[in-house]
């Protein structure tokens, strides 16, 4: 497969100031010969151009000049793929870059697939897999806490840690091996003793990594936080407020709002989703029923509630009613309209922390970013504390790591036959493995390489 030359867009569609085609594989020097004419003295042809270099010329399609273009020539092994490389910069807008591609596929490249570069430069062995989703994850970043991670992935922090961890438990199968080559030597009490002490320092070890999965998960996926509360109290005022552009409508008419709106604020680093929801009150009107069917839906899935209300009305029976609904979940009662004369009082032994805020001056905003970050994420947040974050595939690959290590601590102190130690602790190998790659089948490969775009 990877004796084929792959290329593609590998910038967004659409109007903009540059595009880039990018080309890899063993023809990519041939395939740009074909369709790039170089222009002025000291330009080349990607054959012939030094590595890390740039040629100007043009991009014909047959005879026709297609766009005028850089040519970036970078040769194998010293690009993203490990491959040969040619990068053509060329005009932003869509004919210009389609044509181009059009070129280099008449040239001889392949389309590729999504990720299939990515997938490359994690075949050729320039990062492993773990990295590699770590390039998805930089280009998907929200925040700048949540590109942190990314780029920490992307260096190689998480993969450090797990290598360190397999070749552990690899040492300590190898020595369980050892012993059932040799079966007449029985294995000495002492050393059965070391072989459980590593052991449990590989459990410790994966417990430790799997204590960040909340925190790699919030930084991925956002925190989702549901906005609710009865009609025309702001819920909508406040989302605008938290995004600090105007997403929503607001307006006096209640039930303005009736699907529900979901956007993603950066909430002092952390990505949060919010969602203003369309009410949840009873209403006969078909498409308010189902905006509201939407909110519950919502409100079921959301981590976090913050319930609002008009502190310039009297605590009514629709509030008890929402208050009653988000009881037992994690809730900030925001109390909206604090520029108001204050005429609300609310019922003694309400659950949750309470902000005053005016989402019409902005008072008490920040602090109900305080307060989210807060429940989002205990205590300060520090560097180290996102060199490693890990996703839901680590999470359950290191799951399986540990229990696989754990019956093999039981069948070695239970005295069990050691071929049988040797089955587990296998099992535990590989499913570390997995996290970077080392034991990885073809579905997954292609289940975490779909998820890229084209041209990545
Ligand atoms: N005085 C005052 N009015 C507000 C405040 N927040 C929202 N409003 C007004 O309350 C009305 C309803 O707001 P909206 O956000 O649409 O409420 P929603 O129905 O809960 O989404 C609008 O006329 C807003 O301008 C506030 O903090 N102070
Ligand atoms: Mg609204």
């Amino acid at each position: 497969m990877l004796n084929d030359t792959i290329a593609a867009i590998a910038t967004p569609l659409g109007e903009g100031g540059l595009a880039v085609v990018r080309v890899s594989g063993p023809r990519a020097l041939a395939v740009g010969d074909q369709c790039f004419r170089p222009l002025g003295r000291g330009s080349h042809k990607p054959s012939a151009a030094p590595t890390h270099t740039v040629q100007y010329g043009q991009v014909l399609l047959g005879q026709q000049v297609v766009d005028e273009v850089l040519a970036l020539v970078l040769r194998a092994p010293r690009s993203f793929t490990r491959e040969d490389t040619v990068e053509f910069c060329c005009h932003g807008g869509l004919l210009a870059a389609r044509s181009a591609l059009e070129a280099v596929l008449g040239g001889g490249a392949r389309l590729a697939e999504p990720g299939e570069f990515t997938k490359r430069a994690f075949l050729n062995g320039r990062i492993d897999l773990a990295q590699a989703e770590a390039v998805a994850d930089v280009i998907r970043a929200r925040t700048e806490l949540a590109l942190a991670a990314a780029n920490e992935q992307l260096a190689g922090k998480l993969s450090q840690r797990v290598r360190e961890l397999r070749n552990d438990l690899l040492h300590t199968l190898a020595h369980v091996e050892a012993h059932i080559d040799f079966p007449e030597e029985d294995i000495a009490p002492d050393t059965r003793a070391q072989l459980l002490e590593r052991l449990e320092r590989a459990g410790e070890a994966m417990r430790r990594l799997l204590a960040t999965a909340r925190e790699g998960q919030l930084l991925r996926q956002g925190l989702r936080a549901a906005i609710i509360g009865r009609p025309n109290v702001g819920k909508s005022s406040l989302l605008n407020q938290l995004l600090g552009h105007d997403r929503a409508i607001v307006s006096p008419i209640p039930g303005t709002t009736r699907d529900t709106i979901a956007e993603t604020a950066n909430i002092r680093g952390l990505p949060v989703v919010l969602i203003d929801t369309a009410g949840l009150r009873d209403s006969s009107d078909a498409l308010e029923q189902e905006g509201m069917r939407r909110s519950r839906a919502t409100v079921t899935g959301a981590e976090l509630i913050l319930h609002v209300l008009d502190s310039a009305c009297p605590f009514s029976a629709e509030d008890q009613r929402y208050l009653d609904e988000c009881a037992a979940r994690p809730r900030i009662v925001v109390l909206n309209k604090c520029d108001l004369e204050p005429r609300l009082e609310l019922p003694a032994g309400t659950a949750g922390p309470r902000v005053a805020v005016s989402c019409r001056t902005g008072q008490g905003i920040e602090a109900l970013k305080d307060k989210i970050k807060e429940l989002a994420w205990a205590g300060e947040i520090r560097a180290e504390m996102i060199e490693v974050t890990i996703n839901s595939r680590h999470q359950d690959a290191l799951r399986r790591a540990q229990e696989a290590t754990d019956r093999t601590r039981a069948a070695l102190s239970g005295d069990l036959s050691l071929e049988l130690v040797a089955v587990d602790l296998r099992m535990a190998v590989d499913a570390v493995g997995e996290i970077v790659g080392q034991t990885a089948t073809e579905d997954l490969l292609d289940a975490i390489f779909s998820q890229f775009c084209v041209g990545k």
